[in-house]
């Protein structure tokens, strides 16, 4: 799968982009992700990319000559269209399902706004999604685009080992992920828990169910919510929740 990032700060993506599981899989050839310097498609002499709004006010605008200039570069040569991202507060919310949906494309070109934001033509002009992170502001788009292309990514088969199965996660079925431990046993007087160290696969997974359970209705009961309307709780949740909501006070409804 190939990520295209058209942004002012290449280096920025091009590091994070060559560590960790997303590192690995760009080393194995399985991600292509191509950053664009929008400047480098300046045509001014002291490669501006941006000028004062129209109208008036704070700050400034990004120009959009040199962003068609550059997704024309990126589309040279090719036959179809891929979806443009643009990051940005007024988009639809990322989530598990968009990563999803996103992960079944073949590429995807991501364009990173700056300063206090990009002309509006070439918005309506280039870009199919306009999507944010969460409801907050930043600097600029690279993060989110970032964050976008590691939720992608990890759903692209191969990019996690076999181990690493993205099939598990929080999410995937719509509850959060139950609490693991690791080595020791006993950690500033906290005991890991019997049932884990039983070796009783059966009632192992019946604790852990029961726990992404009791975090969900604790921690994200609109999540939970959500899972319960879409039929994906088996009568044995319904049963562990029912036991739960006598458990965990004032989640009952
Ligand atoms: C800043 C500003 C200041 C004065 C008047 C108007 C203004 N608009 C902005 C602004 O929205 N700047 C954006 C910064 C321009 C596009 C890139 N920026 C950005 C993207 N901030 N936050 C995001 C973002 C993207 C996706 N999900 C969450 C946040």
């Amino acid at each position: 799968m190939i990520f295209d990032v058209m942004t002012l700060f290449p280096e920025m993506i091009d590091y994070c982009m060559h560590e960790s599981v997303i590192g690995r899989a760009v080393k194995k050839g399985i991600i292509t992700v191509n950053c664009f310097n929008i400047r480098d498609y300046s045509t001014d002499r002291h490669r501006h990319v941006d000028d004062y709004p129209y109208g008036g006010g704070a700050g400034m605008v990004m120009q959009p000559g040199p962003i068609y200039d550059c997704y024309a570069d990126i589309m040279a040569g090719k036959e179809t269209k891929p979806r443009v991202v643009y990051l940005t507060p007024q988009g639809r919310i990322f989530d598990q399902p968009l990563a999803n949906e996103l992960a079944r494309e073949e590429e995807i070109i991501f364009l990173c706004g700056h300063y206090e934001g990009v002309d509006e033509r070439i918005l309506e002009e280039i870009v199919t999604d306009n999507v944010s992170i969460g409801d907050y502001v930043l600097t600029g788009g690279e993060m989110p685009a970032m964050i976008m292309i590691d939720a992608i990514a990890r759903q692209v088969e191969g990019v996690l080992g076999s181990s690493e199965s993205a099939a598990n996660d929080s999410f995937q079925d719509g509850l959060l992920e139950y609490p693991q431990y690791t080595r020791p046993e006993e950690f500033h007087g906290m005991r890991v828990p019997d049932v884990l160290l039983s070796g009783h696969h059966g009632n192992i997974d019946l604790w852990r169910r029961r726990q992404s359970l009791k975090r969900t209705l604790e921690r994200r009961p609109d999540l939970l919510e959500k899972v319960r309307q879409s039929g994906g709780l088996s009568a044995e949740d319904r049963e562990l929740l029912a036991g739960l909501q006598e458990e965990v006070p004032g989640s009952g409804q």
